[in-house]
């Protein structure tokens, strides 16, 4: 069977694709703990082929990144690329979001993901993005999910992330959607 390095230390992702790519014939291994990429690209997609690249190389194996994030209309786009520095840990963060949001009317936002797949030698062989639209509440619902999911509410289902069990917001997620795309090429690639 041949081996898939999830190039990310961000455990809410990490069970999520465990999930995503429980059809995917393949041996999914995490990153070494001690491995470092550093996430200086200005764009999302920038940052998922570094982190799928550096990742690949150094383990000789194929690896799967993402670069991920929130946007929000009313704060031109911010936290964006910036979505896990925003503040220290996740409690932080949706306080500075709300805190920045206060008072403004207009709570449109997405989430994106940009998805790379890297061979062992590190070259591009799939790249895949997605966007949710949603909207981000007053005041944090559910809890389920991680990061900023307790105050994004999805446009249609007026759920929160956090609301959604695991196959709902794997229907309805930037990464779920991006993931879907390029199923059918990852499963001819580890068949
Ligand atoms: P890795 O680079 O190790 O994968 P990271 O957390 O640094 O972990 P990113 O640079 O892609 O990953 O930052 C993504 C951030 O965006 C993440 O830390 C969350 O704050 C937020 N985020 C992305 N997807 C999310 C989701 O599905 N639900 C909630 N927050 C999410």
């Amino acid at each position: 069977m041949k081996k898939l390095y999830l190039a990310s230390k961000n455990q809410g992702k990490i069970e999520e694709y465990k999930k995503l790519l429980l059809d995917v014939n393949c041996e999914l291994l995490l990153q070494p703990e001690s491995m470092e990429v550093e996430e200086n690209g200005i764009t999302f997609r920038e940052n998922a082929i570094k982190k799928a690249r550096e990742v690949s190389k150094s383990m000789r194996n194929y690896a799967i990144a993402d670069d991920s994030g929130i946007c929000i209309d009313a704060l031109d786009g911010k936290p964006g690329i910036y979505s896990s520095r925003y503040a220290e840990n996740d409690k932080k963060r949706i306080e500075r979001v709300l805190t920045e949001l206060d008072g403004k009317e207009n709570r449109s936002a997405f989430f994106i993901a940009n998805i790379c797949v890297c061979s062992p030698n590190g070259d591009v062989i799939l790249e895949s993005e997605a966007k949710c639209l949603g909207n981000i509440i007053f005041k944090p619902r559910g809890n389920s999910g991680f990061g900023y999911d307790p105050i994004f509410e999805e446009l249609s289902s007026k759920l929160t992330f956090a609301e959604m069990n695991n196959d709902l917001k794997d229907l309805f997620s930037h990464r779920g959607q991006a993931l879907k795309k390029i199923i059918p090429q990852l499963l001819k690639i580890f068949a």
